[in-house]
């Protein structure tokens, strides 16, 4: 062990001593890769270069790392206008895997790797994985969807690089999932929060204690939870859920992960720079304050990113983490600045409807958001499951809940909601990314 390491709650692994590095060592590490990527973009890839010349700018401007505010951002559109592999800076005989990811409209956008890029994305993933605890030894349940989708591959490629047994299950097949669980030792298990929490709902179905498996990490993430889902899961399940943040665009899952802290994701800053941003301005901000996080990939061969704007909101944290990691933190991403809905003339996100459900006994941790229209003013009903306990209360206590929810709801967004309670087990569960909002407002 190196005297970096202090961290006796996380396993550590050679792989990870970058996160350890000496703040000054780490920032020249980063302006030299960031020169080099650049110049690797403005060289191979049209649409970059041809920004960088209506700027009048040509990758000398870096002097040092704060000049990437006068690069110009790379958007969503922009993968999807340059469809299939318009932002390729590597000849495909370089390219040895593609993941694509669905989004909402038309086309999928698609991503790029060489082999080193592979190496870089399971390096990171192997630093996900030993924050959390893991390593060698570890029996590790991949329920993350194997396929174009990159949480499958990833994590994947991360845990045999760990040294640990990885289960390739994928998601889906929720009995069979808590059958490996169980006869299979499995020691931590990877997908969405919110197919876990079907897991765990399933478990006490088929008579199976979670508490007394093994199990003892999940490795969360693919779509916003709350602090209160992690309670929720927790407690539910003995183990302990970590959040892991990725993206397609810039590698797919472990740009960022917690540590044993459990108190922000450490951006894994050597490959992927984060800046924050104001969503309107688009200046930058300072450590600290909320605004919109974008990401440049430092390394990727096949496919440069130059200040990604990533439209999700965080802020990136002041302070170190007391793990001793020197690569910075942001808070966990609870929310997309086009995830956000607007009723009646107040933004509403749908992760500040999850947290003050959750704040609530007596619910089960899933919920629904309907949006209705009756052709004057927009409206928001919240369908919210409750535990067979509180079912089988009297009519007057499930009145009781109904008003404590409402209540809750209109105390953190301001506006009255219509709360709807439904029966155990009518909303759809989801195995992937789990959806929450339905609008049903005339389009
Ligand atoms: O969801 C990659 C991934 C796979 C991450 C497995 C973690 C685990 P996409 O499908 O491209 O990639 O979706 C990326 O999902 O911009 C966020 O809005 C959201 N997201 C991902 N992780 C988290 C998280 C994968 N931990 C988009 N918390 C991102 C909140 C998350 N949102």
């Amino acid at each position: 062990m190196t005297e970096f390491w202090h961290d006796p709650g996380c396993t550590f692994h050679p792989v990870s001593a970058p996160d350890y590095l000496p703040v000054k060592q780490l920032r020249q590490l980063q302006l030299h890769r960031l020169r080099a990527i650049v110049q690797r973009a403005y060289d191979h890839v049209a649409l970059f270069r041809k920004r960088m010349d209506e700027r009048e700018l040509t990758p000398g401007v870096l002097e040092n790392l704060s000049d990437i505010a006068k690069l110009p951002f790379t958007v969503k559109t922009d993968l999807r206008d340059t469809y299939p592999f318009g932002l390729f800076a590597s000849p495909m005989s370089e390219v040895v895997r593609l993941h694509a990811s669905s989004g909402t409209t038309g086309k999928p956008i698609v991503v790029a790797y060489t082999k080193e890029d592979i190496d870089v994305w399971s390096s990171a993933m192997v630093r996900c994985f030993a924050a959390c605890g893991l390593g060698q030894g570890d029996i590790i349940q991949n329920a993350y969807g194997y396929g174009l989708f990159t949480g499958g591959l990833g994590a994947h490629y991360g845990a045999e690089a760990l040294g640990a047994t990885i289960i390739p299950i994928s998601g889906g097949n929720t009995d069979r999932q808590i059958m490996l669980l169980k006869d299979f030792g499995t020691t931590a298990i990877c997908c969405t929060p919110s197919y876990f929490l079907r897991i765990i709902e399933r478990a006490a179905e088929m008579g199976i204690d979670l508490h007394e498996l093994p199990l003892k990490a999940g490795v969360f993430g693919a779509e916003p939870w709350t602090e209160e889902m992690r309670k929720r899961i927790e407690k539910g399940s003995g183990i302990k859920a970590f959040d892991i943040y990725g993206l397609s665009e810039i590698v797919g899952p472990g740009v960022g992960n917690e540590c044993c802290e459990q108190n922000g994701l450490h951006i894994f800053e050597d490959h992927f720079y984060p800046e924050i941003v104001d969503p309107v301005t688009l200046e930058p901000v300072p450590d600290g304050q909320e605004g919109e996080l974008v990401l440049t990939t430092l390394s990727k061969r096949a496919m440069p990113m130059i200040r990604y704007r990533t439209r999700d909101i965080t802020l990136i944290h002041a302070e170190e983490c007391p793990c001793g990691r020197t690569i910075r933190r942001i808070r966990r991403i609870s929310r997309r600045s086009d995830d956000m809905f607007i009723i009646r003339g107040v933004n509403v996100f749908p992760s500040q409807i999850e947290e003050a459900l959750l704040m609530v006994e007596g619910t089960a941790p899933h919920y629904e958001i309907v949006l209705t229209n009756d052709g004057t003013l927009d409206d928001i009903e919240v369908h919210v499951e409750i535990t067979p306990e509180a079912f089988s209360d009297r009519m007057g206590a499930l009145e009781a809940l109904q008003k404590k929810l409402a209540a809750s709801i209109e105390k953190i967004i301001n506006i009255h909601v219509k709360l709807k309670l439904v029966e155990p087990n009518t909303i759809q569960r989801s195995e992937g990314k789990a959806k929450r909002v339905i609008d049903q407002r005339p389009k």
